[in-house]
């Protein structure tokens, strides 16, 4: 019997990437997880395009088989504007790249933000550098610093005493890394945007709620998915990336339900998950391993990360091993998945920690190379030891 295992990929942000793709090659990895981000969201990615970026990572000795994201449009979230224009060049690009050889789109629908974290460099006591995510960091950011009309709604009024407590405790400075950071993961976020601009994209979303987003998923879903069908390509949503509301918009990929909502909506083997355990792992009413033994035929891809949650619902990226995820049971799912199906499905280790030399680098936040480097081989261990003793046993 062959011993099918994951297809061991990093993500590599293109040319500009301050890790390269030897870094990435190095480190252990067949595949590499990369998106032509200078196409502006919504245009066609060219088969010029595509084939430029696939020379380069197989120039690096490793191949391409998953974009992540083809990104879709506000406009294609909204029913607004260019979203009829947008769906055609959505399965324009889809062409393009099964043309190419490629195998797996990823993509998100979570309005305006793609993640939200309160703090990028939370020091852990061995100096190493996470992500996290404060609930009343993020409640003064909601209420005091973006100044959302209407967003004491949302929150208990201890939780705003407390959020209002911990503004008054840090500088100006502070403040501002804090407004910074949680913007990060709006797209095109190298330019600072103001709280007006932030403002007015969320009122675009006004009177769509989670009912309304799910209808206009379903029916981007239901325009693209013959296209991914009929060239073979398997497309990848990405949970909520944390699994709840955020500054009043809606998320409609949170929990096990909405999946299996999404799945009986368009019901199509190309119809399927970017399984994050950091996604969903963050909820605790979501049973991970459980969700791979029922979701299984609709996971094309897998991000593997850890979260370590508190009693308050903060939550900082732990060790990959180590933390709220039982990664031990969600890996030796996957493994019984593979060798149930005769087949290798990608996964990338998602995010690490910065730390050594990285700790004086630049990158992406959570993709440094040396902390991706150490939760790959942590997790490669891992999953061999579940194959090895299921052999032996
Ligand atoms: C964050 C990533 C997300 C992910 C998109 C997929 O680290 O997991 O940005 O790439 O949501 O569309």
């Amino acid at each position: 019997m062959m011993h099918y295992i994951m297809e061991k990929t990093m993500r590599w942000f293109g040319p500009n990437d301050p890790v390269s793709l030897s870094d990435i090659r190095q480190s252990g990895c067949t595949g590499v997880v990369t998106a032509l981000h200078h196409i502006p969201v919504g245009e066609i990615w060219t088969i010029t395009e595509i084939n430029k970026r696939k020379d380069l990572v197989m120039a690096a000795g490793m191949s391409w088989t998953v974009i992540e994201s083809l990104p879709v449009s506000e406009d294609i979230k909204k029913h607004s504007g260019d979203y009829l224009r947008h769906i055609e060049n959505y399965k324009q690009s889809l062409c393009n790249v099964a043309l190419c050889g490629l195998k797996v789109v990823t993509y998100n629908f979570m309005p305006v933000l793609d993640w939200v974290r309160t703090d990028i460099a939370y020091t852990l006591p061995d100096g190493s550098r996470a992500l996290r995510f404060e609930r009343a960091a993020f409640i003064a950011f909601d209420l005091f610093l973006l100044r959302r009309p209407g967003a004491e709604s949302d929150y208990t009024t201890e939780e705003i005493n407390n959020a209002s407590r911990l503004l008054q405790s840090m500088s100006k400075e502070a403040q501002g890394t804090l407004y910074k950071n949680v913007l990060l993961g709006l797209p095109g976020s190298d330019v600072p945007f103001t709280a007006e601009q932030v403002l007015q994209a969320l009122d675009t979303y006004n009177g769509i709620d989670a009912d309304q987003l799910r209808q206009h998923l379903y029916y981007f879903l239901r325009e693209i998915l013959p296209v991914a069908e009929e060239t073979g390509l398997k497309l990848a949503i990405h949970p909520d990336d944390p699994p709840f509301p955020v500054l009043g918009l809606p998320r409609i990929l949170s929990t096990e339900e909405d999946v299996n909502k999404l799945l009986q909506e368009v019901p199509s083997a190309a119809n399927g998950l970017c399984f994050c355990t950091g996604s969903f792992g963050v909820r605790a009413d979501n049973d991970l391993p459980g969700m791979v033994q029922r979701l299984g035929d609709h996971i094309h891809f897998i991000h593997l990360r850890n979260t370590q949650k508190d009693k308050d619902n903060n939550f900082f990226e732990s060790n990959h091993l180590e933390g709220s995820v039982n990664m031990f049971a969600v890996v030796k799912e996957l493994v019984l998945l593979m060798q149930r199906k005769n087949i290798s499905i990608p996964m990338r280790p998602d995010h690490g920690h910065q730390m050594l030399d990285d700790l004086k680098k630049t990158t992406y936040p959570g993709y440094s190379g040396i902390g991706r480097l150490k939760g790959l081989a942590a997790l490669t261990g891992l999953e061999m030891g579940i194959v090895l003793s299921a052999k032996t046993n």
